[in-house]
């Protein structure tokens, strides 16, 4: 399937500068020639452009740049409905995370028109799973899984109620290590799979993520992995705003990434919250395209396809 790259270009959500360099860094490290060198086909599709809504007002004084929000979810889930209903593979360059809101309610959207379920893998150092209402920071990033997993509240986003929410049970969250209490608790009520770092130290990622997978499979699903860069240890990806120490390792990302590749079930792809500003020489960049390498057949090791 041919790879379309979408740059969402989106910083009102992060509490901090830089995410809207994101696309062009993940150009600039390569990303275009990687999975061309993998042998697929790849078109960039340029920037998804903002498109100011007007005047709405906030539900919550402590919300920090909710108009842009709601301009930037109508924007990219319009071009997300649109890719996912043609036989390509989109790849949305963060942005932050409040980009998700739009890409994968697009998705979402998409798969269903197909009869098919959407499953979502969150990889991430939180689980972005505040309400407008239960958010302390006001820092949008911290809310898209709450609305894709159709929590109330959010019916500015689109304009009307979420037609296509992801169901909770269809989400898996892995490398949490920052959970705040009320988002602990909407998790634990409605399901939500969540992996944090304990489990991921104590069973191994691999072990994990394969009933996951399994279950997606058995279901005929469509898989959407949206890729926080603070999933990653800061040591090895500093170029984040929200850092925390204890991420996942260079190995255990790209075990997942090697993983996901053999399913074949994954459909579509976010990279979010690179902050290159942060960066050091481009070195998480780079490894944020050797990872989606990875998720693209790259292999460490060639094995044969042969069994014996
Ligand atoms: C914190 C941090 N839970 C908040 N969240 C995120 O601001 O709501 N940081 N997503 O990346
Ligand atoms: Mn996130
Ligand atoms: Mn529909
Ligand atoms: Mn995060």
């Amino acid at each position: 399937r041919e790879i379309v790259l979408v740059g969402a270009p989106v910083n009102d959500g992060a509490g901090q500068k830089g995410c809207v360099m994101g696309p062009d860094a993940y150009r600039t490290a390569g990303l275009g020639e990687t999975l061309k060198a993998l042998g697929h086909s790849v078109t960039d599709h340029g920037n998804v452009r903002l498109v100011h809504p007007g005047n709405v007002a906030p539900p919550n004084p402590v919300l920090r740049n909710y108009e842009t929000y709601i301009g930037w979810t109508r924007a990219l889930h319009a071009k997300a409905a649109d890719l996912g209903s043609s036989p390509v593979f989109p790849i949305y360059l963060g942005g932050d995370h409040s980009m998700a809101a739009g890409t994968v309610s697009g998705q979402a959207r998409a798969a269903a028109a197909q009869g098919r379920p959407l499953f979502v893998l969150w990889l991430d150092a939180h689980s972005d799973f505040h309400t407008l209402d239960s958010t302390a920071s006001g820092n949008l990033h911290g809310t898209p899984l709450a609305f894709l997993c159709g929590l109330s509240g959010f019916d500015d986003l689109l304009g009307a109620p979420l037609e296509h929410p992801v169901s909770p049970e269809n989400v898996e969250i892995m490398g949490v290590r920052s959970v705040d209490d009320a988002e602990r608790e909407m998790l634990i009520g409605l399901g939500v799979g969540v992996s944090d770092m304990r489990r991921i130290d104590e069973s191994g990622v691999g072990t994990l993520l394969t009933p996951f997978l399994d279950r997606v499979r058995e279901a005929n699903g469509l898989l959407h992995v949206s890729l926080d860069v603070d999933f990653l240890d800061p040591e090895i990806a500093p170029a984040v705003g929200t850092t925390v120490p204890g991420g996942a390792t260079f190995r255990e990302a790209h075990l997942v990434m090697e993983m996901l590749h053999d399913s074949g079930l994954v459909t579509s792809l976010d990279l979010v919250e690179l902050n290159p500003f942060l960066d050091e020489r481009g070195k998480t960049a780079r490894l944020m395209v050797d990872l989606t390498g990875s998720l693209f057949g790259r292999r460490v090791f060639d094995r044969p396809t042969r069994s014996f």
